[in-house]
């Protein structure tokens, strides 16, 4: 789609959105008792509401999303209704946490990196080298603190449904890069937060924050000489057809959270929200069996399609070099990075 279309889609999700909100909720005589004394009006009124995700159809997360839609159908006997919007078509990625804030979406599939600069706490994901595998980084995620993060976002005007998985991720780049060193002076592009840009400041790079969606044409004419991202992303985005090397860092792993819209949560009844966090957390174990067959096939594609792929034996020299990062955001996340560090086994 062209930028300006997209723009004017965006905006015209605004206007919809926010009507269907109004629609979907009605006002707050829905919660009276009928004339009749049959169930309050917000209990059988049919919802009908708008989730976003910038992947296309049949990626993980909107294969997770898709499976939340139809929990909630199923558990709600068919009243309450959301429709899946994949590829980014309700807007980018930040500009969709906006719209979730505004009410003017309802719900969304967001990275949780792009989070950090609406909400400061889940900025700790982006903290490069904290988790030692997926099983290390689920245990916390699972853990006490890690639903305590999830639900953290109120002050935000958002709610925090379920994280969802999104694996490791790694440098790739236009010209090969064998060990830390050789970042050195490449111009990378970065998930739009702060620790994103410091993270490769530490590495000596020069960091570009840009949409999602303009990172494949930005490696294709060299306004970026690399990114970073999990291999599903190195994938179905096609980076890995302009960016052939890839080293195998894995400097973050960045969940992804399902969140909904705090002006359009606070119109639902209780039962409804109950529907709707119990769809979003079952939803879980089908999104992450979805992920881990992508991790495989993506392998598959990346080595089919001749990818110089670099292993790092040795991850010392990586976790020396962006210390200062660590150092520098202790003060927000030390009880945090405790947590994760207990959540090691
Ligand atoms: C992906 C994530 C997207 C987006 C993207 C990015 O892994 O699933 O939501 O955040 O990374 O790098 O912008």
């Amino acid at each position: 789609m062209k930028k300006s279309s997209k723009r004017l889609s965006a905006m015209l999700g605004v206007v919809l959105g926010a009507s269907l909100v109004l629609s979907a909720c009605g006002g707050a005589g829905d919660k009276e008792k009928t004339s009749d004394g049959s169930k309050p009006a917000s209990e059988e009124k049919t919802l009908s509401f708008r989730m976003a995700d910038n992947h296309p159809d049949n990626y993980p997360t909107v294969l997770g999303d898709k499976k939340f839609a139809e929990l909630v159908n199923e558990k709600s006997n068919g009243r309450i209704k959301i429709s899946v919007f994949p590829n980014g078509q309700l807007g980018d990625e930040k500009s969709i946490i906006e719209q979730v804030q505004l009410g003017a979406v309802e719900f969304a599939r967001v990275s949780t990196g792009p989070m950090a600069e609406f909400s400061k706490s889940l900025g700790v994901f982006s903290l490069p080298y904290i988790f030692d595998s997926s099983e290390h980084e689920w245990d916390f995620l699972n853990s006490d603190k890690g639903k305590e993060l999830l639900q953290s976002l109120e002050g935000a005007k958002m709610l925090g449904l379920a994280y969802y998985d999104s694996g490791a991720r790694h440098f790739y780049t236009n010209e090969p890069v064998n060990n830390v060193d050789e970042l050195k002076g490449h111009k990378i592009r970065v998930q739009q937060s702060q620790i994103n840009i410091d993270l490769i400041a530490a590495l000596e790079g020069s960091a570009t924050p840009m949409p999602y969606g303009e990172v494949f044409s930005s490696l294709q004419t060299g306004v970026i000489d690399g990114a970073e991202n999990n291999l599903p992303s190195y994938v179905s985005a096609n980076h890995y057809q302009a960016a052939k090397n890839l080293i195998l860092d894995g400097h973050q792993r960045v969940p992804e959270v399902v969140i909904a819209s705090k002006t359009a949560w606070d119109k639902l009844s209780d039962a409804d929200k109950k529907i709707i966090q119990e769809a979003a957390q079952e939803s879980v174990e089908y999104q992450r069996e979805e992920w881990a067959k992508m991790e495989k096939e993506s392998e598959e594609k990346i080595k089919e399609a001749g990818v110089n792929i670099v292993e790092v034996k040795d991850l010392k020299p990586w976790q020396d070099k962006v210390k200062p990062v660590i150092d520098k955001y202790r003060a927000d996340y030390g009880d945090v990075l405790d947590a994760i560090d207990q959540a090691r086994k």
